[in-house]
């Protein structure tokens, strides 16, 4: 049976995800900082499939605490087959002037170095297990730069980096690694990067059908469920009513 870790599956994405694998019978390493949805999500996936499954909360940009997680992961845990890097968000929207450097640390250490630091953590076990699956959540944010949105965009143009270096790095040790970069998805995401305003984020999906945390999941579980020798490099999920980061098609 595989064993698939993924970050932020308290929420959005990374749950709806987490609820996929968990109707394919995979084994579940999931992580976020919020240890009571956590607790949740473990506990409905476990009840609708009895699939075995690790929560571990801790918050990815502590280093030390992702360091921790890993070396602690019982015996028998210790081959995880796929990685999804999902966990991240977006805080603020406005110009550089007038942005807070807290949101930009938060988005950066998050989205960036935390993503780097569990990657750092999972590969060796996946290069001593002779393989394994990482797949980046990125971003359309990370092909397009928009107004206001310059460090989120330059945290997802990072993770695009990354994504093309982890495949030449672990090309020789059968680690397949893919891109998905959705555009709109209706989660938590607008109303974190709004700070709490709920009004605003709901707003941003007015006269739209935006996809869901499950059309997101639907095509990563397509993903890590080809045969062997297919590898999506990189993917591109919008809402149909979505053209690209600045045209979309609004029910007036
Ligand atoms: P949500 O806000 O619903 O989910 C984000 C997840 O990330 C949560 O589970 C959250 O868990 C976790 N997370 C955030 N910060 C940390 C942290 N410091 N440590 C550990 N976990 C953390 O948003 P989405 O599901 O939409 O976002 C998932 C990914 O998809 C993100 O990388 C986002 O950038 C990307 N994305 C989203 C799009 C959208 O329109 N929604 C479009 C394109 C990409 P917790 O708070 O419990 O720690
Ligand atoms: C989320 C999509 O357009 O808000 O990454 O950057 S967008």
């Amino acid at each position: 049976m595989r064993t698939a870790m993924i970050t932020g599956a308290t929420s959005g994405i990374g749950e709806a995800t987490a609820r996929r694998f968990g109707a394919l019978g995979y084994r579940l390493i999931l992580t976020g900082r919020r240890s009571h949805r956590l607790e949740a999500v473990k506990r409905s996936i476990e009840s609708e499939n009895h699939n075995e499954i690790l929560a571990l909360a801790f918050d990815i940009r502590e280093r030390s605490a992702v360091e921790a997680a890993v070396a602690g992961l019982p015996a028998g845990w210790r081959k995880i087959d796929i990685l999804v890097n999902n966990a991240g968000l977006a805080a603020g929207l406005e110009h550089i002037d007038q942005g807070d450097p807290d949101d930009w640390d938060r988005m950066i250490d998050t989205n960036v170095k935390g993503l780097l630091y569990i990657t750092r953590q999972v590969a060796p076990l996946m290069i001593a297990a002779g393989g394994g699956h990482i797949v980046n959540i990125g971003s359309i944010a990370g092909r397009e730069t928009y107004e206001n949105g310059a460090a989120y965009c330059a945290s997802k143009h990072a993770v695009n980096a990354l994504s093309q270096g982890m495949r030449i790095d672990f090309l020789r040790h059968g680690i397949k690694v893919s891109q998905i970069r959705p555009g709109m998805v209706n989660t938590e995401f607008s109303t974190v990067r709004f700070h709490g305003d709920k009004e605003r984020a709901d707003a941003v999906y007015d006269g739209v059908t935006p996809l869901t945390g499950d059309d997101i999941a639907r095509v990563i579980e397509w993903i890590v469920t080809l045969p062997p020798h297919i590898n999506i490099n990189d993917i591109e999920v919008m809402p149909d009513r979505q053209a690209d980061a600045f045209y979309t098609n609004r029910d007036r």
